[in-house]
């Protein structure tokens, strides 16, 4: 890479020795402690963790018949569904670099280049990156830049010489990023003060603003994303995501819960949505939900079928569980749910699916140079939720990308469709989608994904008697096992459908005199550090299983290039 180091200067110390805090604990207890504080600020939030906990119970109740043998205890349920995912969007340079240190400090290291400004009639005029563990990450922040010279001259200076200002990060936070660096990791009452500084300050969200006037102006010129980021005096957390293990229940659940859905209907989604857990939850689908479970304890279960009337019962329950009090969520603040879920049609297991309740509107206090105080409202902090599947390969990604944009079309012909007729809208969107393959031995074969190895026990026992190096014959005989590597980042255009629903406004083109090129090399530069290829990650994690299976089986020379 030109121009950049090539080594982060804070280098990540994973396997940190006993004076140093463990990064990937430290990241638990920030996510832990950004999700409390989330949760105390919008109600909202925490009733849609109940609401996917519950939802993921009916799944696993239905796995533990499908899978004899298969159990989740309430901690495990808790763990499963503490991942997660956030978005924070920052206004300057000089506070994207100290994000990117601050999330260091966590092990965590900038993944992907996202060009917003790039997305079509969806571009907003930011950039961004996803700060992340390189391997077997549970947490990541989607972390957008402002990209001033995307505006003209005028509304340019406005919004550099407010942000010019703004200091986000104590002086103390800076010490704490600094001993880091220096040390090559925190003890843990320093771990704990950098983490107080990010859920007490530095994402917090505070309800005061800045500049009224360029506020309007901003919002009116449907630039509501520079608005929140410029105005405001923190980098405020705009969401938390967990995950789940069915995402047509959960978002069936989440419209019931609202009141956006009627009971009938609701049972009408929630029967084929778990229907389909028949076919699709297979070992693989196991491995894939479950990464933190041991393998050969998974491998011992019995596979089995549902009892004729185990669906039925299990959303019997559901729903009654949902028309509980505590989960009448009509009763709060709310600004409806997002009309369609972004993505892989639901019967592809590919990358990610991602849908999320609007932004709501809470009050804000703006104080003006004048002195003058202004009491307004502003929308921004919705709710997200995602099911992650297989990493595409680059092959994949390019016929993702072609299925997509043909989906995109599809629905954009028909917009209220999935509001009138579900099943039909499910169709029109799995149709683009037919030319992917819908399990995972396929897409493995096909190259389509990326996929991890192993020698069985059999394939050991077998050394030396093997006739053949063909990678689809050995699985066939047994003597290799393998699994699907899981998708750990995120997609522009989804990206794009979740800005615009909590903004409520699409994007806007440039108003500079020409619409400015932006690289991944110039915010390099900006972090001082390359960006994480991850696809290079995913490729060499594929390579190295193989290796070692090949190895194992006493084919180290016949190893396919
Ligand atoms: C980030 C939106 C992107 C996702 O999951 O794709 C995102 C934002 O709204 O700031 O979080
Ligand atoms: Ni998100």
């Amino acid at each position: 890479m030109k121009g950049v180091a090539n080594e982060s200067p804070f280098k990540s110390h994973t396997a940190m020795s006993a004076p140093f805090a463990n990064q990937v604990e430290m990241q638990n207890r920030l996510f832990a402690e950004l999700s409390r504080m989330f949760g105390q600020e919008v109600p909202l939030y925490d009733k849609s963790l109940l609401v996917n906990r519950e939802t993921n119970k009916t799944v696993c109740a239905l796995l533990a018949q499908l899978h004899r043998g298969f159990q989740i205890s309430e901690v495990e349920l808790d763990q499963t569904s503490s991942e997660r995912h956030g978005a924070i969007r920052i206004g300057k340079p000089a506070e994207y670099r100290l994000v990117c240190r601050f999330f260091a400090a966590f092990g965590m290291e900038p993944h992907n280049y996202y060009d917003m400004t790039n997305v079509g009639a969806r571009s907003q005029p930011i950039v961004a990156t996803a700060f992340r563990s390189r391997l077997n990450p549970d947490h990541r922040i989607f972390c957008s830049l402002l990209m001033t010279d995307y505006f003209d001259p005028a509304t340019r200076e406005r919004i550099e010489t407010l942000l010019a200002t703004r200091q986000v990060f104590s002086a103390n936070a800076v010490v704490l990023l600094d001993r880091n660096e220096r040390q090559g990791g925190l003890n843990w009452d320093d771990a704990n003060a950098l983490i107080a500084e990010g859920v007490n300050r530095i994402f917090k969200w505070t309800g005061r603003a800045r500049d009224h006037q360029l506020y309007q102006d901003l919002c009116k010129a449907g630039f509501k994303i520079a608005a929140d980021i410029a105005c405001f005096e923190s980098h405020h957390l705009n969401h938390l995501t967990p995950n789940t293990f069915c995402m047509d229940l959960y978002t069936a659940a989440m419209k019931f819960c609202l009141g956006e859905m009627d009971e009938p209907t609701f049972r009408c989604r929630a029967q084929p949505a778990l229907n389909r857990l028949e076919q699709r939850a297979d070992r693989d689908w196991l491995r894939l939900h479950f990464k933190h479970r041991d393998r050969a304890e998974m491998d011992g279960y019995q596979t089995s079928t549902l009892r004729v009337d185990a669906v039925a019962k299990e959303v019997d329950q559901l729903t009654h569980r949902l028309q509980q009090p505590d989960l009448a969520l009509s009763k709060l603040n709310h600004s409806g749910f997002k009309d369609f879920t972004e993505g892989p049609s639901e019967d592809t297991p590919v990358l990610l699916r991602q849908d999320a309740y609007k932004a709501l509107t809470e009050p804000v206090k703006f104080r003006n140079a004048d002195g003058s105080v202004v009491d307004a409202v502003h929308t921004a902090r919705f709710g997200e939720i995602e099911q992650r599947f297989y990493a595409t390969t680059p092959k994949g990604r390019e016929l993702y990308d072609r299925c997509l944009a043909e989906a995109d079309t599809a629905r954009e012909k028909n917009p209220g469709l999935s509001k009138k007729d579900f099943a039909a809208y499910e169709q029109v969107v799995a149709q683009p989608f037919a030319p992917f393959p819908k399990t995972l031995p396929e897409l493995l074969a096909k190259g389509l994904v990326f996929g991890r190895y192993t020698a069985t026990s059999a394939g050991i026992a077998a050394r030396g008697t093997i006739k053949t190096s063909d990678l689809a014959e050995l699985i066939r005989l047994g003597y290799v096992d393998y699994e699907g590597l899981r998708y750990e980042d995120f997609l522009p255009v989804s990206a794009a459908g979740i800005f615009a629903s909590n903004l409520n406004q699409y994007g806007t083109k440039s108003t500079a005199a020409q619409k400015p090129v932006y690289l991944q090399a110039m915010l390099e530069a900006i972090l001082e550090r390359t960006i994480v290829d991850p696809n290079e990650t995913y490729a060499s994690l594929e390579a190295e299983s193989l290796r070692q299976v090949f190895e194992q089986l006493g084919l180290a020379g016949k190893l396919p290039v």
